[in-house]
């Protein structure tokens, strides 16, 4: 137990023990004996029913779940060949022309990561998913792709959801193992806020693919081709998957005025750069949900005569009309575009894939599906979607609105409950406003993670102190900007073309040159040996370079994920309602605890809290009566 480890632990035994000493080695709580599986499950419960899931902020008493139910499917069949199968045989060259040689429209299914990125906050769980996996497969073994890894998934994982990312992909991929999957990788930002060293980046990238990434949509927050380059040349070089080059999507390539710098020629230079870069595909990334309908006819058809590899559009349905984009843009010859199941499409989301590909049908470029069983899905996702009710952004239609502060899907949905939270609720239109005023001081920049959280946090900075575009510029010097802004006017994010403008850097960076290179080339390669023995030594040796790789993404979270798994255990197998609303009296769950382990949960009681303020719950498991302390901090 733990007392055994402190004395036995070589720190203390060499007389060196200090008070941070506990602090500083949570592998002391490593009891693997005296809290197994079970007792651990039942106090990660049992604080739910008295303490609630942290994360959850508002509980709906009088709500009721409907169970998702999951389609049939042949559970003893082989797969259907597919993507990845196609992709295993041919190489990432000879794929990307077969997908080019193809008449018909493909698609990809975003709904495993960036639509429940945008609507629910990235909570969307691995059970969930997990439930549908080998289904899906087998029964839509058609779609180009699965997009389910990478964005904020990462993070999320860790932080709330207290997951392995890397189990969900793995546990994904051996359900799911004849469709690409595809993530969402930030560049020199890899799945993070800021720039890593380059060693740590290609690690990371070879280690998706090792476990189950085929498409690496890679893009650069200010479309710097420097942010990118080096992510291309590992994926082609030290993998066998595709390297998906990026165009972020940014204004309006239909306004013919001068002064716009993201005009159709500033698109094409960008797409051939990526190309000559070694993209095997590339993406036409709108983030905001920017491309009009006829702007998509413009832009596809001009990239399709400038450049020979395939192109694949993402969009966010914002406004309400993103279906017709993307049906301008397959009748442009776009070769994939990327929707999301009817039931987590729409708004800041993807479009509607399963109306996209309806109305197809009888079309040249159709993809046939089997709409009726494409449905029954749409169906499962909306009953899980039930659960996850506390993330939704209340959000209730499209808006044009978007045109003016081109605000991202994702961020959009997020930006109001942040705007709550610094009391700036009745300020939101404001922000928004201001969004559009930070962007114009800023040059006219791509606003996509990262880049657009730095605009974001301007925006709340001025709004919350009232401050005008005139009043950053006079009285500047004197104003303590947003870390994110200094560290963007420095260089932190790479470089926008002819830099940033000069009089605002001045004022923000008072004096301090930023530099001009990429950011990771200022940053020291890690020691990959070295710093993973000490990781080990701090954490505990049954930890993996998967886990050491989330370490170095995420060094505060993952401390954070690694002890509450200590406490708790695994949770990702709990069912959602239990993780997030724990048990009423009485109330019977089913838990599968890892392959074919079942138990039957049952809470029989909850003590008010003691003197002390500790409650007893009581849990018959399994057949057996079994009761935790849990703290009441209420
Ligand atoms: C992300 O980086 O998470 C995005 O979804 C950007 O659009
Ligand atoms: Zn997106």
């Amino acid at each position: 137990g733990f007392l055994e480890n402190v004395l036995q632990h070589p720190v203390f035994t060499d007389g060196k023990c200090t008070v941070t000493f506990i602090d500083n080695h949570p592998e002391l709580f490593h009891t693997p004996k005296r809290f197994d599986r079970g007792t651990r499950t039942l106090k990660f419960i049992g604080r739910t029913i008295v303490n609630g899931n942290p994360d959850v902020k508002y509980v709906d008493p009088n709500k009721h779940f409907r169970k998702p139910l999951i389609p049939d499917f042949d559970k003893t069949g082989a797969y259907p060949k597919g993507s990845k199968n196609l992709l295993d045989d041919m190489g990432a060259e000879k794929f990307c022309q077969w997908v080019k040689d193809q008449p018909h429209i493909m698609y990809t299914d975003t709904t495993m990561r960036d639509a429940h990125q945008s609507l629910l906050a990235t909570r969307v769980r691995t059970d969930d998913m997990m439930k549908v996996a080998e289904g899906f497969a087998k029964n839509h073994a058609q779609m180009f792709s699965l997009e389910l890894w990478g964005g904020a998934t990462f993070d999320v994982a860790m932080r709330f959801l207290h997951e392995c990312p890397w189990d969900r992909l793995k546990l994904l991929r051996e359900a799911i193992p004849n469709i690409l999957f595809q993530m969402l990788f930030r560049g020199s930002n890899a799945v993070g806020y800021t720039a890593y060293p380059d060693n740590v980046v290609q690690a990371f990238i070879e280690k998706s693919w090792e476990n189950g990434i085929d498409v690496f949509r890679i893009f650069d927050s200010l479309n710097w081709i420097e942010g990118m380059r080096k992510s291309i040349q590992v994926v082609r070089e030290r993998t066998g998957g595709i390297a998906e080059g990026t165009i972020c999507y940014t204004g309006n390539v239909l306004n013919k005025d001068p002064s716009n710098k993201f005009n159709l020629q500033y698109y094409l230079d960008l797409a051939k750069q990526l190309e000559d870069a070694g993209s095997h595909m590339l993406a036409v990334k709108d983030m905001a949900g920017l491309l009009k309908p006829y702007a998509a006819t413009e832009l596809i058809s001009a990239l399709k005569e400038a450049i020979s590899i395939p192109i694949h559009l993402h969009t966010h349905d914002t406004a309400g009309i993103q279906a017709a984009t993307l049906l301008k843009a397959i009748e442009s010859g776009v070769d994939v575009v990327d929707g999301a199941l009817s039931s987590m499409s729409g708004l800041t989301s993807q479009a509607n894939l399963n109306s996209v590909i309806a109305a197809m049908e009888g079309q040249p470029r159709e993809q046939p599906f089997d709409l009726k069983s494409l449905n029954d899905y749409a169906n499962y996702w909306e009953d899980v979607r039930e659960m996850y009710y506390p993330f939704e952004s209340g959000l209730k239609a499209g808006t044009a609105e978007v045109y003016n502060h081109e605000i991202p899907g994702g961020q959009y949905s997020n930006l109001r409950p942040q705007a709550i939270a610094l009391g700036l609720e009745h300020k939101f239109e404001e922000v928004k406003e201001n969004y559009a005023v930070v962007n114009r001081m800023f040059g006219d920049i791509v606003k996509v993670t990262p880049s657009s959280k730095v605009v974001g946090d301007m925006a709340i900075y001025m709004t919350s102190n009232g401050l005008t575009e005139a009043d950053v510029m006079e009285r500047g010097k004197t104003l303590a900007f947003p870390d994110s802004v200094i560290d963007l006017f420095k260089g932190g994010l790479g470089q926008v073309p002819g830099g940033f403008p000069k009089e605002l850097s001045n004022i923000i960076l008072k004096g301090e040159k930023p530099y001009t290179g990429r950011p990771n080339d200022h940053l020291k390669p890690v020691d990959m040996d070295a710093e993973f023995a000490a990781f080990q030594q701090e954490f505990d040796p049954e930890q993996t370079f998967l886990d050491f790789l989330s370490f170095k993404m995420y060094p505060a979270v993952f401390r954070e994920f690694y002890k509450h798994q200590q406490e708790y255990g695994d949770v990702s197998h709990l069912p959602t309602p239990l993780f997030f609303y724990g048990l009423k009296l009485n109330e019977e769950v089913d838990v599968e605890l890892g392959k074919g382990k079942m138990l039957i949960i049952r809470l029989l009681y909850r003590s008010p809290a003691d003197e002390n303020g500790m409650c007893t719950v009581a849990f018959d498991f399994n057949g057996q009566t079994r009761a935790v302390q849990i703290r009441d901090l209420s």
